[in-house]
């Protein structure tokens, strides 16, 4: 094996000093999630100390009177570190739009029926040449848009009124302005991983890649109660049975995967607006937009970097997101611009876990742009017993980093840890939905947790032995994959080469030797003798529905029409117009007008590229999903009657298994949505009454255009739809 900027030889010449001790690698522990100076928890439940240091402290704190939580939340521009594997020991200095002033933002847990207040102060500056009628040509903003000071709050998941100071996306809150956001969590709401993130159309993208997101979780501690005549399926948390033989909550991790594309610019000292035009690459100075094809420009496609300012010679600014063009609006930019995916702001974290736990992992994908398809990997020993893994120490940049990991972190059917899954889009499943290698011969495929930009996924996770694992984003198959130096192809499905996320450790603790899957079945049921036998009995089965909320959506309302989304990036008058049924976002229309409390159909499309569906406020059902059957040149669904996939969804397939497998049935709030296939959702419009809207949640093809919006209203035969009149005309 060729070993070149492998840790192992650093490690090797340990005691070394100069250039050698300074290039070592450096650990990096995995860190939770910041929190602010926090309220006393509201239940039991909340008091779940999550493990790991905590190194930034958020401005702000979180307060509860009653059911009532108060959380202060600033939005400022502040400096922080990064680390940067490909120069170890030497952070990157950055400086971004973020929450509370941390690399990501605090975490706010509240349970069903509490109110939060959320004292959101957008405290950004209101000199923000990226709002100008004509922006600088250095911002590279494109039609629609700007205002990057601008902002407001999504609580992404939450089944809650999309109107006023709730989860409402159309308002624009000014910079040096404050806001009071009061949200409603229903008692009946779902206990689930949910998020919150900037949604001002315009900054989405750019807000949202500077970090500003941070994980909401809503903790439940409704035990399972039998049904009765009146409410045949009571609601229950999941929550209550996560525990262990001792009746301890199982220990939980939250993962927030953010991909921040900063970049240190040769900014010129004399101009007082900083023209960020010159990005620093390993290759040089790039100056030119990305956009502009000059395909045999190498530092289109180099890594970008951040000279020590001591030794640059020339200005060097701290990393920052600018530039929308040359930082965000490239279908392949995450894949060439060597920038790493972080978690909980930490890049390639060290998490310590003891064999055989079980512990409850909560991921967010709170990227704007790229798929992770996350796999759980045993690593391969190297060296006679020293294992860079268990040093925690690759350094390089992603490129560099390459053959190593897909050396030591080698997918295989025997090497792949599989995951639990009980919740997906922070919504119990009615099935524990293993993530593991599916099929045999021709067909066998490894599946990944396919966190596509907005997804959420719960898994129970064990580590049968003592030794050291990756946590992967696995490469896409080929055809799968854009082609990084002419932007053409599929792509969407991932990155190019695998990518190391995390090392885990395992250290002591008790071995596991069966199958896993019954393990850690057996560990749930024998943790809840309260539970009636039929009850828990279905635990060993990996049946969830008694805490599943949502089992089965109903029918379509009579009379209801079916309603689609198609997107695609068609040529406009501008350029490229990002649309969604034809039309680009115009925020004094309303594109889709639906009657509260009933059920619609829904077909989701794509042309050209894939794009990632998500509504506000409700949830769908995915019922099917289909794909031209080249035997008819029909539409036929990929699923066989028990819901596993069939030849069709295997077809494309040789490494990773189709993502759609394990969908159908499935509640989400956020769907892949693949050209060449039609997703078939149901949703009923329960209970709140407003506007919002659907996108794609790719967010600069959002801040392009690619957003409707919707209405609900009492009742679409009425005069004003119920409202006495229409307030537009
Ligand atoms: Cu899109």
């Amino acid at each position: 094996m060729k070993i070149r900027r492998l840790a192992v030889a650093i490690l090797l010449s340990a005691g070394a000093t100069g250039a050698h001790a300074q290039a070592a690698a450096v650990v990096h522990p995995f860190e939770a999630v910041p929190r602010l100076g926090s309220a006393p928890p509201r239940n039991a439940m909340m008091a779940v100390a999550e493990t790991g240091p905590m190194t930034c402290s958020p401005k702000g704190r979180m307060s509860r009177n009653g059911t009532i939580v108060t959380a202060e939340l600033d939005f400022v521009r502040s400096r922080f570190t990064i680390n940067n594997p490909a120069t170890p020991g030497r952070d990157d200095e950055v400086e971004l739009r973020s929450y509370g002033g941390c690399k990501s933002g605090p975490l706010i847990e509240v349970a069903p029926g509490d109110t939060l207040r959320v004292d959101f102060n957008n405290a950004l500056s209101a000199q923000d040449p990226s709002c100008a009628p004509t922006p600088p040509p250095g911002l590279g903003v494109p039609p629609l848009v700007g205002c990057f000071n601008t902002t407001n709050l999504h609580t992404h998941g939450l089944h809650v009124s999309p109107s006023g100071n709730s989860d409402n996306v159309l308002l624009d809150l000014a910079p040096q302005t404050r806001f009071p956001y009061e949200i409603n969590v229903p008692a009946d709401h779902p206990s689930g991983t949910f998020w919150y993130h900037a949604h001002r159309h315009g900054s989405t993208a750019v807000n949202v890649a500077s970090g500003a997101s941070g994980v909401l979780i809503i903790r439940g501690e409704r035990p399972y109660t039998a049904p009765t005549k009146d409410n045949p399926h009571p609601i229950a948390d999941i929550d209550t049975i996560l525990k262990d033989r001792a009746g301890r909550p199982l220990v939980e991790r939250v993962f927030l995967f953010q991909q921040i594309p900063y970049a240190c610019f040769q900014n010129d000292p004399n101009k007082p607006q900083n023209d960020w035009q010159k990005l620093y690459t390993v290759a040089g100075l790039n100056t030119v937009d990305i956009n502009n094809n000059q395909p045999n420009n190498p530092t289109n496609f180099a890594a970008w970097s951040c000279p020590d300012p001591k030794k640059a010679g020339a200005p060097v600014s701290p990393g920052a997101v600018e530039n929308f063009q040359l930082q965000l609006d490239s279908p392949t930019i995450w894949d060439t611009n060597g920038r790493f995916t972080s978690i909980n702001g930490v890049v390639q974290p060290t998490i310590t876990v003891a064999a055989g736990e079980i512990q409850r992992w909560r991921f967010v994908h709170a990227g704007i742009h790229d798929t992770i398809n996350l796999q759980i990997v045993r690593a391969q020993p190297l060296l006679r017993g020293t294992n860079v893994i268990g040093a925690s120490a690759l350094v390089g940049n992603r490129q560099e980093q390459k053959a190593d990991v897909q050396a030591l972190c080698a997918a295989t059917p025997r090497s792949l840890v599989p995951q639990y899954e009980v919740a997906t889009d922070g919504l119990t499943r009615v099935r524990m939905n293993e993530i593991l290698t599916t099929g045999s011969g021709k067909t066998q495929a490894m599946e990944s947790n396919y966190l596509q930009p907005g997804y959420r996924s719960d898994i129970l996770v064990t580590f049968p032995e003592d030794g050291d694992y990756c946590v992967l984003d696995q490469a896409a198959p080929p055809a799968q994959r854009v082609n990084r130096k002419t932007g053409q192809g599929n792509g969407g499905q991932g990155p190019d080469i695998p990518q190391l996320l995390a090392y885990v450790r395992v250290r002591s603790g008790t071995p596991v030797t069966g199958n896993l899957q019954d393990y850690v079945r057996q560990a749930l049921f024998d943790a809840n003798p309260q539970l009636p036998d039929p009850v828990r009995a279905g635990l060993l089965k990996g049946d969830l529905s008694p805490w599943a909320q949502f089992i089965t959506s109903p029918p379509p309302t009579p009379g209801s029409q079916t309603q689609q989304a198609a997107f695609k990036i068609a040529g406009g008058p501008n350029g490229v117009a990002f649309t969604v049924n034809g039309v680009s976002y115009d925020p004094s229309v309303v594109n889709i007008t639906r009657q509260v409390n009933t059920t619609d159909e829904w077909v989701l499309t794509s042309s050209g590229e894939p794009h990632i569906f998500h509504i506000h406020i409700n949830p769908f059902q995915i019922v099917d999903v289909t794909t031209i059957d080249p035997k008819t040149n029909k539409q036929r669904s990929i699923y066989n009657a028990d819901g596993s996939c069939n030849e069709l969804a295997m077809a494309d397939t040789n490494q990773l298994a189709n993502q759609y497998c394990g969908m159908r049935g499935v509640f989400k709030d956020t769907m892949f949505v693949e050209n060449n296939f039609e997703v078939k959702i149901r949703t009923t419009y329960d209970r709140y009454i407003g506007e919002f809207v659907l996108h794609c949640h790719i967010l600069d093809h959002e801040d392009g255009g690619m957003m409707l919006n919707v209405a609900v209203v009492p009742d679409l035969t009425r005069p004003g739809h119920g409202l006495g009149m229409d307030h537009r005309h």
